[in-house]
């Protein structure tokens, strides 16, 4: 792939976006690795690291390349089909992408962040939707997938108002789940990668699939989802050696930290 990097650590695979000269901006081709990665991944990869090289996480749409290509209406609309196949197969697969965050996390690279599932960010990371200003619309998946974590009415005023969100600001409103020291971000995405990457398939099909889906559905469709995806993944054989060694004390506990 010419603009994304794949590294394996065993169960965990790698990705980071190698376009730091444009900010690491997503233009087709890379929106093409993305999806052709989470296509049909090798089974063997039961987790993802997503990030960045240099000192921003993503731009959003490349700018040069829309100037450069001057699309019409359709053509547009057709790409950015293309941009949600790909963050839906990253969202809707059963493998756990966990992002490691740091600068400008703007427009689609906003997009890009809000279809994985865990979000580590280090103190230099930003969110914009600069759509407004910059006469344009989003078109990642924005309106469905960022509106769904910060709350339609936020996402208008942050266009509206032009409102750049620092860590905190992200951190209040689920744009980031924890906030690690300058440099950081990668280490802790692949501890949580690899902590992750030891559950089940099932469990994590459950999590990552359903709990979405099943927020798409009224409340009597969800709860029947929720019983047969329980069905499936509480029946799992291989849950009872686990079960046995709770019985054992010998998994585990729980313990009261927060974070
Ligand atoms: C780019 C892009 C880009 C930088 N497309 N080339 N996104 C935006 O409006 C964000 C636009 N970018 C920025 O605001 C800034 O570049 C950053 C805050 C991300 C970084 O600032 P800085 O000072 O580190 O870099 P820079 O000098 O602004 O940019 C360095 C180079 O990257 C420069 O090219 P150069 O040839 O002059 O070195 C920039 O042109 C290039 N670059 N960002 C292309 N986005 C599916 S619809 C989604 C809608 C959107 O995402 S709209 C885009 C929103």
């Amino acid at each position: 792939m010419a603009n994304i990097e794949i590294e394996r650590r065993g169960k965990v695979a790698i990705l980071t976006l190698c376009r730091r000269e444009r900010r690491n901006a997503l233009d087709e081709s890379t929106i093409g690795e993305i999806d052709r990665f989470f296509d049909r991944p090798d089974p063997a990869i039961r987790a993802v690291v997503l990030r960045t090289d240099g000192d921003h996480f993503c731009a959003g749409l490349d700018l040069q390349e829309h100037y450069e290509l001057d699309r019409g209406p359709v053509e547009f609309m057709r790409m950015c089909q293309g941009w949600h196949r790909a963050f839906d197969k990253m969202q809707f697969g059963s493998i756990p992408v966990i992002a490691a965050m740091k600068g400008a996390v703007v427009g689609g690279g906003l997009e890009l962040a809000a279809a994985t599932h865990v979000r580590v960010a280090e103190p230099s990371t930003f969110f914009a939707l600069p759509e407004g200003q910059r006469g344009v619309f989003t078109g990642g998946g924005a309106t469905v997938r960022v509106a769904r974590i910060i709350t339609p009415a936020r996402m208008i005023d942050m266009m509206i108002a032009a409102r750049t969100y620092d860590v905190k600001r992200g951190f209040d409103c689920g744009l980031v789940h924890e906030i690690v020291g300058e440099g950081e971000a990668d280490a802790r995405a692949l501890a949580i990668a690899e902590a992750a990457a030891e559950h089940y398939d099932i469990t994590n099909f459950a999590i990552l699939t359903g709990i979405s889906r099943i927020n798409d559905m009224s409340t009597t469709d969800g709860l029947f989802a929720e019983s047969l995806l329980a069905g499936m993944v509480m029946t799992n054989p291989q849950l009872r050696p686990s079960l046995e060694a709770f019985f054992a004390k010998k998994a585990p506990r729980l313990e009261p930290k927060g974070e």
